[in-house]
């Protein structure tokens, strides 16, 4: 514990700027609204905060397609503010974590243009050009996450390039030694600037097997089977110890980074993160998010709370003696885990609170997004036209005008999964547009911000943010919840989630019903008089050695 690095007790806030304070009335959050709201944040007990994309971009992706790496969006402000954000947020004794999007580049950013002038272009092989198959079409069969394939024919050379994600966030070339440089320049200016660390998109997909062979497609692939050719290929760990070696040595013990590593296994992640090879701090796995999957990407099931402990418990066990986890449930990819794994109606604080408890208290660093603290549940989005996300109308369309399928059944898929149930604004209070913007919102509010907004949720212990709080100052006091060992327990049961965690002497039990019945738990005996340390229904009940958990009732307990 003693020698830990500081982020193994921080707890992560990430913000979505697009979609968090507006100050200037135009409809879109910006940096000089989340100046304004950073006392939020500092009493909520968040450490760190994440912030999204804020770079110059033709928001394609909403920032994730990045035309300047070296200035702030218009739309969010200016360098000016971002030094103003960066100076609030560390007066406050808080850190600031920039996303770096350096997978890819969006088409219009100048290295682009100029790779694209042509084969002899100086820039040409800063990305991936081929030509296409004999007798035409695309190099080859690999797919883009937001539907169709993922090449795009180019008249000016009558070649292809290569884009995992839009047309519009073509994939840097890596194997080229001037893009690393490149991208190492513009991280150490960030640094230089005072920003705290990186969380790094899709960093594992850095590294392309360069003979670009056809993927072989598999059910829940996003990329027509391509994954198994750049998900960690075969130089990622080469190009994040040069990372390591030419932009944080000397400097990393201050900062943190974390990668973004869809498709990651447990082997991969322990060679990620662990700290005698300097690559990442942490990464973000999500298997957990593909639990209620169905069979393709057009259909879900139940959570089996079995599979979420299978999943987890692996996580915990791989990375307990080198490398760490992140924890999270929501991110701005992911629908809200209330209406997901809880209950957005009559349990909605019960559940919303029990979600936390049972994430938190593992062995890794928690990352709350904004609006899970105040219980923020998935929107009424009526049809498509009520999305925003390329990633949903690209998909849509792909479905239904390609492959056929029913409207209405893509669109039952799209509001139980989409980003966009993320993406609504940030409920403020009760007021029009929940007082996010005094203008016309980007993407529709939520209409639930009349009873769910930060403003009610402030003065009342009993609102998933009064919890929050609690949880984060709980888990912050108790060295055995950051440092202690982890061990799951009940891995049978189907509806009650618990573990203990141990750390010098000290023992503390996590148990959380996650279903709306009672639900017995056999912990063993001896914890009837154990310290709470943490409840968010009311006080715990016992029959010997059996706990009586209410409807979502978390307990947390200390002995000796
Ligand atoms: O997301 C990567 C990721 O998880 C996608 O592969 C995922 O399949 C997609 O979001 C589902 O629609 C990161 C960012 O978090 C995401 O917002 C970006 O769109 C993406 O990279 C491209 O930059």
């Amino acid at each position: 514990g003693q020698d830990a690095p500081w982020w193994r007790d921080a707890v992560v806030y990430q913000i979505y700027p697009r979609s968090f304070a507006d100050s200037d009335g135009d409809g879109v959050g910006d940096l000089r609204g989340i100046t304004a709201r950073l006392d939020h944040l500092a009493d909520l007990g968040a450490d760190v905060l994440w912030l999204s994309p804020v770079y110059p971009s033709p928001q394609d992706d909403n920032g994730y397609d990045i035309s300047d790496y070296q200035d702030i969006d218009p739309v969010f402000g200016t360098l000016a503010d971002f030094d103003a954000l960066l100076a609030g947020v560390h007066s406050r004794g808080m850190k600031l974590v920039m996303d770096l999007v350096v997978n890819h580049t969006s088409d219009e950013h100048p290295w682009f243009a100029t790779s694209r002038l042509g084969p002899d272009s100086p820039m040409r092989d800063w990305y991936w050009w081929r030509p296409g198959r004999p007798g035409g079409g695309p190099p080859n069969n690999w797919g883009s996450a937001f539907g169709g394939s993922a090449w795009q024919y180019d008249d000016i050379s009558g070649e292809y390039y290569l884009h995992l994600f839009s047309r519009k966030q073509p994939e840097l070339n890596w194997e080229n030694p001037k893009v690393r440089q490149a991208v190492h320049a513009v991280m150490r200016w960030w640094l230089d600037r005072g920003v705290d660390g990186f969380r790094m998109d899709v960093i594992n997909y850095i590294s392309k097997d360069v003979t670009l062979p056809d993927g072989v497609t598999f059910p829940g692939s996003v990329h027509n089977g391509a994954e198994p050719h750049f998900v960690s290929g075969p130089r990622v760990h080469e190009f994040l110890q040069e990372m390591h070696r030419e932009v944080f040595a000397g400097r990393d013990a201050q900062l943190i980074t974390v990668g973004e590593t869809p498709g990651v296994t447990v082997a991969d992640a322990r060679l990620f993160t662990d700290p005698a090879r300097r690559e990442v701090d942490m990464v973000f796995q999500f298997e957990h998010m593909d639990l209620d999957a169905g069979a393709d990407r057009w259909q879900t099931r139940r959570l089996d709370l079995r599979d979420l402990k299978r999943c987890l418990g692996k996580w915990q066990d791989g990375l307990a003696d080198v490398g760490w986890n992140s924890l999270y449930w929501n991110n701005h990819d992911q629908p809200r885990v209330v209406s997901r794994f809880g209950d957005d109606g009559r349990h909605r604080v019960a559940s919303a609170t029990a979600l936390g408890t049972l994430l938190h208290l593992h062995r890794g660093t928690p990352y709350i997004y904004q609006g899970e603290e105040l219980g923020m549940t998935n929107a009424p989005f009526a049809g498509i036209e009520d999305f925003r996300d390329i990633s949903a109308l690209g998909n849509y369309a792909h479905a239904v005008e390609v492959e056929g399928r029913p409207a209405d059944e893509v669109l039952a898929v799209l509001r139980a999964r989409s980003r966009d149930n993320a993406r609504t604004p940030m409920q403020w209070d009760a007021t029009a547009h929940a007082g996010f913007t005094t203008g016309t919102p980007w993407i529709a509010v939520n209409p639930n911000h009349i009873s769910i907004n930060a403003a009610a949720a402030r003065h009342d212990p009993a609102s998933v943010y009064g919890y929050y709080r609690r949880l984060i100052a709980t888990r912050r006091a108790e060295p055995a919840l950051v440092h202690g060992d982890f061990t799951m327990l009940l891995p049978d049961d189907e509806r009650v989630y618990a573990y203990l965690r141990r750390y010098a002497g000290t023992e503390v039990l996590v148990a959380v019903n996650v279903g709306g019945a009672p639900a017995p738990a056999l912990v063993g005996p001896g914890w009837a008089g154990a310290e709470v340390l943490l409840a968010n229904t009311g006080a715990p009940r016992f029959d010997g050695a059996t706990l009586l958990l209410g409807p979502w009732q978390a307990v947390v307990l200390r002995r000796p």
